[in-house]
């Protein structure tokens, strides 16, 4: 017996580095390393039984190609041979028929892992010239509130959370999301710290703070602006950050005056008197660090949003203290050099041009009404777009085209395998080899394989290698061997990387960038922006959401729904346990909606609005306000009695900035269903 290395590989800001015992190729008691400063020796419930994903018999094991209906889930097994030699001869002959640009890949985050997340997928499309796919569909809008403020992503470590002694979880689920910053909020909490939570909802970590503010969803932006309203009017600024490291404070001073604390409280439904409060203990309690996640940007003005309240640590000098500043995502300071692995250039040899690109969450569009060319040709990987992607009933009309080809690389027989013509097995993270960043901390890790593959599973570099050579592409980067790959990632010059190898990381399995400890980012501004200052300058108008109760959508769906993640999933993955999908079946609702429409927990309602419906059970509790709904995400579709999941109500409306979706601003309406 053995005990190796890995790392989780899952979506997750933690990045976990994992410690697993290993006898004659398999692997047992999954856990925490307790020698990571992060992780801490421990993992959050889904992955401490991931062990039971990994063996599971319901795993996708061998090449498979679709012998019911699209939609249906049967398939009957072949070999790999026939499996490439069909794929090849399919793309070939779409790209013959119809241009190259007529495939489209589809991939997300299903491992963050850099190889098997972009690597040779990325060189294949680009060598074929397929379109591009706009990867949008999480976090690109906060990406660029972010950016447009900071002019980069950088934040505050974890470790330093238990520094401060003012938190604010801002759109943050810490404790089901982020579960291994929570360590450091309890550290601070015993020295005395307070922790505030902005959220609609009252989730895991809302239950645990201080004090719970529940903003209308979608209406941050104005929040943010009345603090800063109040800040100025007060002087409770850092005159001497401002002057030093920022610029636009004027133009700033312009906007949030319109955003007295009265209007605001209009807006948001916070009372005039806490957001005056919020804003005097945020700005003098030193050092005060805001956990803003990616809760508040999956809305419709989510990108002003986040470039608002990014504004608040550099208004109130925040950024100079340890334990103050504000994370969102630090993955920017990985500065891998992914063109390397990506390979555009390629683009140049297929299509003397770049392909043209589509927004992965108008995948619905993109089936079923894109034009010159049509999407004729799919290849999902890393991601189950059937279940997770907005406005399901056209993704699912689009998927169920009859000239539609559908590649599925996956570990689990997801809604998305269900329409594959094609299915072929996947690895998990445990099987391949990768090198992994973080968006919540600064460790680089890697990771080999640990335990033996199931079937016949392969990961998603060998799959595109093989495709490669099966479309005849002789290029030699095909050739690349996963360590070479990550050789290039890792040779990109940038002083935050120098000496980290894959040597290095052999032996050492995880590696602190070359970062000052305590690194904070903005203690001398040096903004990522080209001024190199803080930008508190450009567009910061906000009326309610469209989708919202104060909006303009019609107001027969009165009910604003918030399908936020779900504690003990992660997306969709993990949807084919018992316990969760009864979690993600679930509407949780207000009294005072409930009871008009004669509805009591324990019921089967029927959410609804023009897009689509969902059967679900209604639970009648403390979790949400009069007005909001909640439903845990993101169910399997075929687990529920509809076949539809939450994204059957969410719309392809796309955000202010950033090109990413507004899951979080959706009007329904709920019914009893007819019984
Ligand atoms: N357990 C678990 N962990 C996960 C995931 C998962 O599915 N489950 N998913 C992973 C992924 S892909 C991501 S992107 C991250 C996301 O991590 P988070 O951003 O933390 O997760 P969300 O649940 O999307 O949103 C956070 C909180 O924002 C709240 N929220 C929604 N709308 C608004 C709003 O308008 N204003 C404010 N202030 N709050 C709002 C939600 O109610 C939610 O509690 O988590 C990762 N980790
Ligand atoms: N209503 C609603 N919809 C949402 C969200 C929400 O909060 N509410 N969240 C949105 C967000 S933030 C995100 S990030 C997306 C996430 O959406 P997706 O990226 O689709 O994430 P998952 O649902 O976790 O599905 C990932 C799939 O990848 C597979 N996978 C894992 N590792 C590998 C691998 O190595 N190779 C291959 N081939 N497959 C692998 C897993 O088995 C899993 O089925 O969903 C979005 N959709
Ligand atoms: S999902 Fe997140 S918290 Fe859970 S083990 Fe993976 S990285 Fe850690
Ligand atoms: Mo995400």
């Amino acid at each position: 017996m053995e005990t190796r290395h890995s790392v989780c590989a899952l979506d997750c800001p933690d990045a976990c580095s994992l410690l697993i015992n290993v006898e004659n190729g398999t692997g047992s008691r999954l856990r925490g390393n307790p020698e990571h400063p992060v992780t801490r020796g421990f993992l959050c419930g889904k992955v401490a039984q991931y062990l039971e994903r990994e063996y599971s018999a319901e795993r996708v094991l061998y090449p498979q190609k679709r012998v019911g209906k699209k939609g249906e889930g049967r398939f009957a097994r072949i070999s790999w041979d026939e499996a490439l030699d069909t794929i090849a001869h399919r793309l070939q002959k779409v790209a013959k028929e119809h241009g190259s640009e007529a495939i489209l890949p589809y991939s997300y985050a299903g491992t963050m892992g850099l190889l098997n997340n972009a690597g040779m997928d990325r060189r294949f499309f680009h060598r074929l010239g397929a379109s591009r796919l706009d990867r949008t569909i999480c976090s690109s809008t906060g990406a660029a509130g972010l950016t447009a403020t900071n002019g980069n992503r950088y934040g505050t470590e974890p470790e330093q959370f238990a520094e401060a002694k003012l938190i604010i979880a801002w759109g943050a689920n810490i404790h089901g999301t982020n579960v291994h910053l929570w360590p450091f909020i309890v550290e601070a909490r015993r020295r005395g710290a307070r922790l505030i939570v902005i959220d609609p909802i009252r989730t895991r970590t809302a239950a645990l703070a201080d004090w719970h503010l529940r903003p209308n969803p979608g209406s941050d932006l104005a929040l943010a602006l009345a603090m800063i309203h109040v800040i100025v009017e007060e002087k409770l600024f850092d005159a001497d950050y401002v002057a030093q490291y920022t610029s636009g404070f004027d133009e700033l001073k312009d906007h949030a005056r319109r955003f007295d604390p009265e209007r605001a409280a209009a807006l948001t439904g916070i009372a005039k008197e806490d957001i005056i409060r919020l804003a005097r203990e945020y700005a003098t309690t030193r050092p005060a660090a805001i956990r803003l996640n990616y809760g508040v940007q999956r809305s419709e003005h989510g990108g002003k949003a986040v470039r608002a309240i990014t504004m608040l640590p550099a208004i109130t000098g925040s950024w100079r203290e340890i334990g103050g500043g504000m994370q969102l995502s630090v993955s920017q300071a990985f500065h891998f050099d992914r063109t390397s692995v990506e390979m555009p250039e390629l683009q140049k040899i297929s299509l003397g041009r770049e392909a043209r690109m589509l927004n992965m969450i108008e995948l619905g569009s993109a089936l079923n009404d894109v034009k010159d060319p049509p999407v004729m040709a799919t290849v999902v990987y890393n991601s189950n777009p059937a279940a997770v992607a907005p406005d399901q009933n056209r993704v699912l009309r689009g998927f169920r085209r009859e000239d539609l080809f559908t590649v599925v690389l996956e570990q689990f027989q997801t809604d998305t395998a269900d329409h594959a013509d094609i299915l072929l097995p996947a690895t998990t993270f445990l099987e391949h080899t990768d090198l992994y960043l973080s968006y919540g901390h600064y460790y680089v890790q890697f990771a080999r394989a640990v335990v033996d593959r199931p079937g016949e599973v392969r990961s998603n570099v060998e799959v595109f290698r093989a495709l490669a050579k099966r479309m005849g592409f002789t290029d030699a980067c095909f050739d690349e061997s996963e360590d070479d790959m990550i050789r290039g990632l890792l040779a990109s010059g940038h002083p935050f990387l120098e000496g980290i190898t894959i040597e290095r990381l052999e032996r050492e399995h995880s590696v602190r960038l070359n970062l000052p400890t305590p690194y904070r980012p903005f203690v001398n501004g040096e903004f990522g922006t080209a001024s190199g200052k803080c930008d508190l300058s450009g567009d910061l108008n906000y009326t309610p959401p469209v989708e919202s109760r104060l909006g303009s959508a019609k107001k027969q769906y009165p009910l604003e729904m918030v399908s936020s993640k779900n504690d003990d999933s992660m997306n969709s993955t993990f949807g084919n346990r018992e316990a969760v999908d009864r979690q993600t079946a679930t509407l949780h609702m207000h009294r005072a909606d409930a009871d008009p429409r004669g509805i009591r927990s324990g019921d089967r309602v029927c959410a609804f609005n023009d897009r689509g419906s969902v059967v679900l059970t209604a639970s009648i509790d403390g979790v949400v306000a009069p007005g909001v709904v909640r439903i845990p995400s993101v169910r399997w579709n075929k687990r529920a009695e509809d076949g539809r999941g939450p994204n059957a109500l969410t719309s392809e409306r796309v955000a202010d900035m950033g090109g990413g979706p507004t899951f979080y601003n959706c009007l329904i309406e709920v019914e009893r269903c007819g019984d």
